[in-house]
């Protein structure tokens, strides 16, 4: 038998769940296991196809929009991604018995929103058009009070009624780098505008691209696990692209590798999104197993140890 070709493997720090993800997966779980299914759930809980397909498969239902759901006393969830005003308004006009599942970082960009607004101001969120994020932060004010900014050009043109009355937030899951290239434009141009000190990029997202930004420049390609639909994972394909990885691919599963990509690599960098599933980083790694003789070793970028409680209906110490 010939000999495999030696590979070594190096895993980012922090990579995979983050705790919003943990907590909205837990949300729809705890749901089915005291209410039984069917457990509605309105859009990907998160991006990710194996963790839908298992929900799926315990009795969740999901659905993109509360049309699609029958008149139910079953538990219907809102993804983590967070959901515009009028979602909640139509649950609770249809006495369903909703659950909201928004990550709580994503819940505090909105009020910071809702702030911005009562104190008179026009506000700029920083974002990616169309993403489900984006139109739950967009949703959270009448319509036309947010205007958003996608790109540095974007903060160059924009033209404000009044200068000095300025706001902006941002999405949470966005690149560090790009965003900070907009944020300073809009500084620049708009000295007094009102904002977070940085941005509203969240910890996991800033701890994954720092995590992929050392082991980049250390490896000849890089494997990020997540879905083309999770703009996180998209962002961590990006860094290690532009770190100097000339192979960086996101896979969903082991069976999306295209293997002639990574013929005579000695180093491969790992990671996962947010919304990834640490079982799929094995399943690679399996997968590499069976072609090369892996080493591994972990670069770390930080700790983590955030947790965020259940909705409050589903605490265990909740009345019944
Ligand atoms: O928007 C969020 C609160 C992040 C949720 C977790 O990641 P994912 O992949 O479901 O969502 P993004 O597309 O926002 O990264
Ligand atoms: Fe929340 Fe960030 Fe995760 S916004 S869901 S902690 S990626």
């Amino acid at each position: 038998m010939l000999s495999k070709p030696p590979l070594k493997i190096v895993l980012c720090s922090p990579r995979g769940f983050c705790a919003g993800v943990v907590r909205a997966i837990d949300t729809v779980e705890r749901a089915l296991a005291l209410y039984g299914a069917p457990v509605y759930v309105r859009h990907e809980i998160v991006h990710n196809r194996y963790v839908v397909d298992n929900l799926r498969a315990k009795g969740a239902v999901f659905v993109e929009e509360l049309d699609e759901i029958p008149d139910t006393k079953a538990p219907v969830v809102f993804s983590a991604h967070g959901v515009p005003k009028d979602v909640p308004e139509e649950a609770h006009r249809r006495n369903f018995f909703s659950l909201d599942a928004t990550c709580p970082l994503v819940t505090k960009v909105h009020r910071e929103a809702a702030i911005h607004y009562k104190r008179g101001r026009e506000i700029l969120l920083i974002g990616h058009s169309h993403h489900p994020e984006v139109v739950g932060t967009l949703g959270q004010l009448p319509e036309g009070a947010v205007s958003l900014i996608e790109t540095t050009a974007d903060a160059e043109a924009y033209q404000p009624k009044n200068p000095d009355n300025l706001a902006f937030v941002t999405q949470t899951t966005l690149s560090i780098d790009d965003t900070s290239g907009i944020v300073a434009v809009l500084r620049q141009r708009f000295p007094n505008i009102s904002g977070p000190h940085k941005e509203d990029i969240c910890y996991a997202t800033t701890n994954r691209q720092a995590a992929v930004k050392k082991v980049a420049p250390i490896v000849d390609a890089m494997i990020v696990v997540g879905a083309p639909n999770s703009s996180n994972s998209l962002r961590l394909r990006e860094v290690a692209e532009r770190e100097g990885c000339k192979v960086a691919v996101l896979a969903q599963r082991a069976s999306d590798i295209e293997w002639s990509q990574f013929e005579g690599i000695a180093t491969l960098g790992l990671t996962a999104g947010a919304s990834a599933p640490e079982v799929i980083v094995e399943e690679i790694m399996g997968a590499f197993a069976e072609r090369y003789e892996l080493s591994v070793e972990t670069v770390s970028a930080a700790e983590e140890n955030e947790f965020f409680p259940l909705p409050r209906a589903l605490r265990p110490d909740a009345a019944e």
